[in-house]
């Protein structure tokens, strides 16, 4: 759900994983990377160790805070400000790529007039982060070689994720960090295979490889080598879809996804399955999302299937069935092929192999890469599978993009003003809710919460509150608690933690018995449909006194400051 945006040309991580190890300069902003990719933070960690200088932007402290030179602990949703600024100081000082900005990209000037009037002054009165601090990051990242920005869902998950997402490309290209080993725009993709999935053209905007749809040629070539006539608009993206459920929307193919649990204003959500017609779930585990089903189609997981895995630095990887799936259970592509064939289609392919050829034949990015070529790589030591771009057979694969000009032609720079997240604190609800993940658990935690280990180290859903806000509401740690927000509400425990601003709360939205989505705001970005799962309104009242046994914080990270 990363939303997919960047104005270079192609949505993945610019730089390998490998190259992080050699930066000099890190901007971790929106990412808890070592909980929630922690075998990135381990090269992250390998550089700090080796000199290089680590700024996190995040309004929690999170582990990465502890090794960072400075921790910016801007309140949620002030990005923009904290960015443009950086932009207003880089532009002031006369940091900038003079020849960069002239050979490699357009529309700076319009970027140079918006940030003028982005102080860091006025911007520490917005962030909360003190304005020379804003400057020493600036000058520090702008006139560091080897800089790179790695960003997660503290960018992407909000109502103007999309700006943020942009601010942030603006400074890559004013400073011409990008094209270069170590130093560029990196996006840490989620769930193992989404890079993939989006790759494919697993999304309403794309065909594989993103060519778009509403592109005539594009359209043109996937009519002539499917066979079929393609519609010239993109569909709908899935808060689109989320919201006309029961409306417009009559039946849903639910594949990998535990929707009742992930997707945001759940209840909204759930009052809507009510009014479908027919919901087929396709899956590996009984999940919220099968209380509502239809028809389950027993789903093979990966150790149980051969095919490709796609991860963030754009590497083709292969997996391999190590075990056959239980009862009835088929892999994926099985399914989908059985699916497509009743529906009257004549698919005959052998394995995922062929698939993949089908996959990749029409675009000219991934043509080089096979099944078969993957194999060869899989005995040469520190290297297993191919990254993309790779147009040719004889073509090594691509470890860090844009090193030939940038790829869509000129990096475009996109103004962009501060809009506040669309729903703030106010005498009703006086505290900002924010959602995320932890290091025990996986998501929808319909696998990690099978599993008895993780399930002790954490067992149930908390929220983190500020000792401050907490004592005002006569909240002990431990405590029980109603969290509630416009949307519903949910009962959880309270755990003091100063690692939450004054004024915000944070939890979890793995657990199933007390589900973060039931209080989410479901207003989505205005381009990628990503919803604001990092901000809306909530208030929390005192339930009863926790028992004094059980008083054990369950995060990863803690400490008593
Ligand atoms: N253990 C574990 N690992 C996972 C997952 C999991 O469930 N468990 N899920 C996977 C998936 S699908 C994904 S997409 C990734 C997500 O990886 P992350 O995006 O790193 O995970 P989140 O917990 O959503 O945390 C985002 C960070 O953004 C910060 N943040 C919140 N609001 C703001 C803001 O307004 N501005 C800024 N600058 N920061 C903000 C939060 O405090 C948090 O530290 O993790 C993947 N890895
Ligand atoms: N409040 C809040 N909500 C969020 C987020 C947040 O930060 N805050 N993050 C959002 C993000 S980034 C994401 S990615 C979503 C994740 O949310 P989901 O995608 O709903 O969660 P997952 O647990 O990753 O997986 C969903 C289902 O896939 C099944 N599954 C696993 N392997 C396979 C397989 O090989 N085949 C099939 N068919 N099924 C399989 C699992 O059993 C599970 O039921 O949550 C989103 N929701
Ligand atoms: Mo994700």
């Amino acid at each position: 759900m990363a939303g997919l945006v960047n104005t270079f040309g192609a949505g993945a991580m610019t730089n390998s994983i490998g190259e992080i190890r050699d930066a000099d300069f890190l901007l971790v902003i929106g990412s808890n990377t070592s909980e929630a990719h922690p075998i990135i933070a381990m090269e992250m960690k390998r550089a700090v160790r080796r000199g290089a200088t680590l700024v996190v932007a995040d309004p929690r402290a999170i582990w990465m805070t502890s090794i960072a030179e400075k921790h910016l602990q801007l309140k949620p949703g002030t990005d923009v400000w904290l960015l443009n600024a950086m932009a207003h100081v880089i532009i002031e000082e006369d940091l900038i790529d003079h020849k960069f900005i002239a050979g490699q990209t357009e529309n700076f000037d319009a970027v140079k007039q918006t940030v003028a009037d982005y102080t860091p002054e006025q911007a520490e009165q917005i962030t909360g982060v003190p304005a020379d601090v804003i400057r020493w990051t600036a000058r520090r990242y702008a006139s560091t070689a080897k800089a790179g920005i790695y960003y997660v869902l503290g960018i992407t998950e909000h109502s103007h994720g999309t700006d943020n997402v942009y601010a942030l490309s603006n400074l890559v290209l004013m400073t011409g960090h990008l094209g270069k080993p170590s130093s560029g725009l990196n996006p840490l993709r989620g769930q193992n295979n989404v890079q993939g999935a989006n790759d494919a053209g697993a999304s309403p905007v794309f065909y594989p490889g993103y060519q778009r749809v509403d592109d005539p040629a594009a359209r043109a070539k996937y009519e002539k080598s499917w066979g079929v006539s393609l519609s010239p608009t993109p569909g709908l993206n899935l808060n689109q879809m989320m919201k006309t459920t029961g409306n417009k929307i009559k039946a849903f193919y639910v594949m990998g996804e535990d929707i009742l649990l992930s997707e945001p204003n759940v209840l909204h959500l759930e009052r809507a399955l009510n009014n479908i017609e027919f919901l087929v779930i396709q899956e590996p585990f009984l999940n919220e999302t099968s209380r509502f089903a239809d028809v389950i189609f027993p789903a093979a997981i990966y150790a149980e299937k051969d095919g490709v895995f796609i991860n963030s630095e754009r590497r083709v990887q292969r997996v391999r069935k190590a075990v056959q799936p239980p009862g009835e259970a088929l892999a994926d592509w099985e399914i989908l092929v059985q699916f497509a064939n009743r529906c009257g289609a004549d698919w005959n392919f052998p394995g995922p192999a062929e698939i993949y050829n089908e996959m990749v034949k029409d675009v000219p990015r991934f043509a080089g890469i096979s099944h078969e070529r993957i194999e060869q790589t899989q005995h040469v030591p520190g290297l297993s599978g191919i990254q993309w771009p790779c147009p040719g057979a004889n073509h090594p694969g691509t470890k860090y993009l844009h090193a030939d000009g940038v790829l869509r032609g000129k990096g475009l720079f996109q103004a962009v003003q501060y809009r506040p997240s669309m729903e703030l604190p106010d005498t009703d609800y006086g505290l900002i809710l924010s959602t995320g993940r932890t290091l025990y658990h996986y998501n929808s935690a319909t696998q990690t919460r099978r599993e008895q280990g993780l399930s002790t180290k954490q067992s149930e859903a908390y929220i983190e509150i500020h000792p401050r806000d907490a004592q005002k509401r006569s909240i002990a740690h431990g405590d029980r608690v109603q969290v509630k927000t416009r949307r519903g509400s949910v009962h959880v425990r309270a755990f003091y933690s100063r690692q939450v601003r004054s004024g915000c709360i944070w939890m979890p939205f793995h657990f199933k018995e007390a589900r973060a989505n039931i209080l989410t705001n479901d207003v989505g970005d205005s381009i990628t449909g990503t919803a604001e799962y990092k901000v809306c309104a909530a208030e929390v009242t005192k339930l009863e006194t926790g028992k004094k046994d059980t008083l054990l914080f369950p995060g990863a990270y803690f400490v008593e400051r």
